[in-house]
């Protein structure tokens, strides 16, 4: 296997390239690097085996590897080199469709913000914040909330960002978030996914569950922004996705006890008022005929 496919694979197991969106194009790219060293369909499955493996929880690795295999099986019976140029343009047309995907978001999940919003959000989602910023761009003056995203802290990366964009911020702790929608008068939550499943159930960064919880007993709009990359056709529901649980040493050390570390939690359908996606804004019971149109049940060509 190449080399760069096992560091790539590394990078995304230490959590070195991260983000639901991220590792996807991550092993995309890794892939597309097998297919101009010459790789072909062995070579180009056994990569993709390796970087599926690499974190288990987020959809949109296993659904860019798989799409970007049917864009090659496509082209097998291209000999010689016609299958390597054609490949790679088909791969970089899909990279450049995903990062159109973020910006078509970023439109739409500004308009639902309004001028004096205050935003929560959790976690560091490159969608969400494309959607925040997009905002600030339009001239709201909005105001964002966000959290630490314990153990591992991208919350401080989220806060970076925004502050560095001149929008104000202010960094809770994880467990303030309920604190913080009542006494910062959140307005909205936001949030980004790593998969959403065909009930509509979104799997996304530990303790966003109960950040809908909050939101709902508050009456706050809790929204999702994710493009169709992170949606399965194969979970039918959150439950069934397989949390990853990451080493314990990243919580703590306590002799004698017990210490769990999920990197991910569900947030059941019913708590979410809409899912901003790159083909509008939709109601999360609605993913089952997103998934149905666009991929036929199976992960074909968009
Ligand atoms: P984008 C992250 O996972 C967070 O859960 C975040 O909400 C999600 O990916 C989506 O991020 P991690 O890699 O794809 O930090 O919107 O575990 O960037």
């Amino acid at each position: 296997m190449a080399d760069n496919v096992d560091l790539v694979a590394k990078k995304i197991e230490s959590m070195k390239v991260r983000g639901a969106r991220d590792i996807a194009i991550a092993a995309v790219e890794a892939l597309r690097g097998v297919v101009e060293g010459g790789g072909r369909m062995p070579e180009l499955t056994a990569a993709g085996e390796r970087l599926k493996a690499s974190r288990p929880s987020a959809i949109s690795l296993p659904n860019a590897v798989d799409y970007t295999l049917y864009l090659a099986e496509g082209n097998k019976v291209l000999k010689g080199d016609d299958f390597r140029v054609k490949t790679l343009r088909d791969i970089n047309d899909y990279l450049r469709s995903l990062n159109e995907s973020i910006k078509k978001i970023a439109d739409i999940g500004a308009g639902i913000i309004k001028d004096g919003d205050v935003i929560l959000t959790h976690c560091n989602s490159d969608t969400a914040i494309s959607i925040l910023k997009k905002a600030w761009d339009e001239g709201k003056k909005i105001r964002v909330v966000c959290t630490e995203a314990r153990p591992r802290h991208q919350g401080y990366l989220t806060a970076r960002q925004l502050a560095d964009h001149g929008i104000p911020t202010t960094l809770v702790i994880d467990s303030a978030v309920h604190w913080a929608i009542k006494a910062l008068s959140v307005d909205k939550v936001i949030v980004g996914a790593d998969t959403i499943c065909a009930n509509g159930d979104v799997v996304n960064k530990v303790g966003t569950a109960g950040i809908a919880l909050c939101a709902h007993e508050s009456d706050v709009d809790f929204f999702v922004a994710a493009e169709s990359l992170k949606f399965s056709p194969q979970s039918l529901m959150g439950k069934m996705v397989k949390i990853e649980e990451r080493d314990t040493k990243e919580v703590t050390e306590l002799p004698g006890v017990a210490v769990r570390n999920p990197g991910f939690d569900v947030t059941e359908s019913q708590y979410i008022d809409a899912i901003i996606t790159e083909e509008g804004l939709m109601p999360p019971q609605a993913a089952y005929h997103l998934l149905k149109e666009k991929y036929g049940w199976e992960l074909k060509k968009p």
